[in-house]
């Protein structure tokens, strides 16, 4: 039988991501402060990345280099462009803009060159979509002042906000405010609680997960008031949040295995219950309650999430987790690293990320029933080893498979389920540095960038066989898969 493809609405956003960070490389350069992401060690996939407090002898730190997009940028916009990119999704390095974080006035050459950037990507008709913030707070604020626990933050980042949300009026439509916000829910796991909230602690720390939800609600609070303000600095903004989305599966369907995915399905994305629907969901300050966690909210902050709703949700889906009940767990507490277990149904990337094309499907349904708000997938792809032939060729079937797959389970979410989606744009369309492992060798793009781990190589762009395939299934609107 032949596969019943579909075509997406018309003006969908077809694109690519990435963000500052991972690929821009030039973090001395025009002014730039050091982000957190300058002090994280590279990784692999064993070993997990260290953050050092400021820049250390010794250390490789490869977010320094990125893939030297600052200097680049004409040469891949152009690529993106023959691709046939509507839309590429980027970030605003907070620390191009304010260095430390808490200056009062903002950085020229900072400001100048997402000025150019973007006229950059404007004149081939592609817009920025942009991120505000994708895990690269100034180290500064990490260091003084604690991260997202200290509520002084609230205003750093509005300012931040504020800034590039008039300068940029009339390039950007579309924002979203912190990228994969409820990743802090892995708050055991200290690099991403580190990362993401930029709490300044050690994994072990007692009373981590009561700062997990102290972070996350000051975050939650700063992004409802850039919500307001951005609709106030221009009434066409779209500001959406950003959710790391991988559906939790019970492992069976014994009542306690249903219970506590639905519990971990609540504990992952109540964050996107707040920034949706403006309050907290009935489940959550009872669970705080019986586990003695105390969250600073006042009338005032919710009054203020009430106002910030969100216009979308964008979110990233690589893969799905599954879950299962214990005998000692009683209270169905979810903790990410303790609780996932392997799904015997799905396979695995090489780094261990389980492959479900369906959760996709599922993930767009559940979340437009729960959030009734227009969908943005904003990351979406598969990190693998890449092969560079004597010719040049990178023969990346596997990676046209994973889109293949993916992309079919999103049409049918379109076509079949009804569900509102503005876009797609794949992670790493051009190859970067990993966020988690801080490797080269996890590559993601259609675009392949001749660099290795050390940061050694020509940074010589070149089209794997994916590139032209992407390339076909945006010229057919998602019907030439
Ligand atoms: C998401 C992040 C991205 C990106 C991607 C792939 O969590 O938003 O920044 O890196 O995952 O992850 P990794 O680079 O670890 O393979």
């Amino acid at each position: 039988m032949t596969e019943k493809h579909y075509k997406m609405p018309e003006n969908f956003l077809w694109g690519g991501a990435v963000a500052a960070h991972q690929f821009e490389g030039g973090w001395q350069e025009g002014g730039k402060g050091v982000s957190i992401a300058d002090v994280m060690t590279a990784g692999n996939k064993d070993t997990a990345r260290k953050v050092t407090d400021g820049i250390k002898d010794g250390e490789v730190y490869p977010n320094h280099w990125g893939i030297d997009f600052y200097h680049r940028y004409p040469e891949d916009i152009k690529l993106f462009n023959e691709m046939g990119f509507k839309c590429f999704r980027t970030s605003i390095a907070w620390t191009r803009i304010f260095p430390n974080g808490d200056e009062t006035e903002p950085n020229e050459a900072g400001l100048k060159f997402y000025d150019d950037m973007f006229d950059e990507l404007l004149k081939y008709n592609i817009q920025p979509i942009i991120t505000l913030s994708h895990f690269e707070m100034p180290y500064h604020l990490v260091k003084e002042y604690g991260g997202w626990t200290n509520r002084k933050l609230i205003d750093f980042f509005v300012r931040f906000a504020e800034t590039v949300m008039k300068r940029y009026k009339g390039k950007v439509k579309y924002w979203m405010t912190f990228n994969e916000i409820n990743n802090q829910t892995d708050w055991s796991n200290p690099h991403h609680l580190l990362q993401d909230s930029a709490i300044k602690v050690k994994a072990g720390t007692p009373g981590m997960e009561e700062m997990m939800y102290q972070a996350a609600h000051n975050e939650m609070v700063a992004s409802a008031k850039v919500v307001e303000l951005g609709h106030q600095i221009d009434s066409e903004y779209q500001i959406g949040a950003m959710i790391a989305m991988c559906p939790i599966y019970p492992l069976t369907a014994k009542p306690e295995d249903i219970m506590m995915a639905e519990r971990a399905m609540q504990t992952r994305y109540y964050f996107g219950d707040v920034q949706a629907n403006g309050e907290y969901p009935n489940w959550l300050p009872k669970y705080w309650e019986r586990q003695n966690i105390h969250v600073e909210i006042s009338d005032y902050d919710r009054e203020i999430l009430k106002k910030g709703a969100v216009d979308y949700i964008g979110f990233s889906y690589y893969m799905s987790f599954t879950t299962k009940s214990t005998d000692e767990n009683t209270d169905y507490a979810y903790k990410e690293a303790r609780d996932l277990v392997d799904n015997p149904y799905v396979q695995k990337s090489d780094w261990g990320w389980q492959i479900d094309p369906v959760g996709l499907r599922y993930s767009m349904n559940w979340m437009q029933d729960r959030w009734h708000k227009p969908q943005f997938i904003v990351e979406n792809g598969f990190g693998a080893y890449d092969q560079k032939e004597a010719d040049g060729a990178v023969h990346d079937d596997y990676r046209i498979k994973y889109f293949h797959d993916h992309i079919l389970e999103m049409e049918k979410a379109v076509a079949l389920d009804g569900v509102n989606l503005i876009g797609y744009t794949p992670w790493g369309c051009i190859d970067l540095i990993s966020a988690s492992t801080g490797e080269m060798a996890k590559r993601y793009g259609f675009i392949y960038v001749d660099q290795d781990d050390q940061g050694n190589g020509s940074l010589e762009r070149s089209k794997k066989d994916s590139f032209d395939w992407y390339k076909q299934v945006i010229a057919s609107n998602g019907e030439d898969l």
